[in-house]
């Protein structure tokens, strides 16, 4: 008979309490999808995106057009393509699991803008899931995206800095398709299309919103953003270790190396990376991105082979 301290049985039940945790992620997940048709979808995305490093391609869009802009300035953006649907399409045939897209003039507004209605078409026109932010203000804002216009996931950035409860309570509403955008100049938070700085800490926001149960903080250097100087690798990994949130790195990739070193990050929890500017400029293509996070995957299963 094995005594209970033995380290046989310490292992056993470990498993017990994993396969418990697991269970019980399980039916939480299977009820709210119950409760919220919209979350049976999400429900399928969670274990996507929990395989392996995704590559997530970023279409941000102003007056209807896909534009990047440097370092969120308004007055610098650059207009890549004037169809967004056709931009999105052509993702998805390079194999991308889901879409970032940004209503920059919503942002700017601090309301849903005219771009919706292109999200709207997009949304209609592929398959894969696409994740939206830019000027959710209410959880009206955020239930209207996501059961009028379609998106699987939101993004919150000014609210979540600025009414915590009210994130709480999309949280509490929306589970794991509210994400938090934290996007940060130097360790400051920025909100409001990046024009107002906050002394809010942003390791310090990420603590407070994952302790909300956020379970997924988009983190963007804004200094990077739009430089194609590389992402600011050591806050990404601070941001995930810190909040034990998953974090998804944006901001600045700009090369194939970027994308090796950000899956060296895995398992601090660091599960995803937006491309944006990289892509428009042809530094390298969706398929090459794809490739070397499938290769890392593949890596990490077979270490010997
Ligand atoms: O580039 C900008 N000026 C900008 C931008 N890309 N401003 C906001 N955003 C993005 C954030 C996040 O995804 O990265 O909009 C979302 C947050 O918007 P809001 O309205 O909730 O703060």
């Amino acid at each position: 008979m094995s005594h209970p301290n033995e380290p046989g049985r310490e292992k056993t039940q470990g498993l017990l309490v994993a396969r418990s945790l697991f269970s019980a992620q399980l039916l939480r997940l299977c009820v709210s999808a119950v409760n919220n048709p919209f979350a049976v979808d999400a429900f399928t995305s969670f274990y996507n995106l929990a395989t392996q490093m995704q590559i997530i391609p970023a279409i941000d869009l102003k007056g209807g057009l896909c534009v990047r802009l440097v370092e969120g300035r308004e007055q610098s953006a650059k207009v890549y393509d004037r169809d967004p649907v056709e931009v999105a399409r052509s993702y998805e045939r390079a194999g991308a699991q889901l879409l970032h897209i940004v209503d920059l003039d919503g942002a700017f507004l601090g309301a849903a803008s005219e771009n919706q209605k292109i999200i709207r078409r997009i949304i209609e026109e592929i398959n894969m899931p696409v994740e939206v932010g830019g000027g959710l203000r209410s959880l009206e804002d955020i239930q209207s995206l996501i059961e009028q216009v379609g998106a699987r996931f939101v993004i919150i950035g000014t609210l979540a800095a600025e009414q915590p409860e009210l994130l709480a309570r999309a949280v509490d509403q929306f589970g794991e398709q509210i994400i938090v955008g934290i996007d940060a100049r130097g360790s400051s938070v920025a909100t409001r299309g990046w024009t107002e700085a906050t002394e809010i800490d942003a390791l310090d926001l990420a603590k407070r919103v994952a302790s909300l149960g956020v379970q997924r903080i988009i983190y963007t250097d804004i200094a990077r953003d739009g430089r194609l100087a590389g992402p600011n690798f050591e806050m990404t990994r601070q941001m995930a270790l810190t909040s034990g949130a998953r974090v998804t790195a944006s901001g600045g990739v700009s090369s194939l190396d970027d994308i090796e070193r950000l899956c060296e990050l895995e398992g601090d929890g660091v599960d995803s990376i937006i491309v944006g500017k990289a892509l428009y400029e042809n530094r390298f293509t969706l398929e090459e991105a794809i490739r070397i996070t499938n290769k890392n995957a593949g890596e990490k299963n077979h270490p010997m082979s």
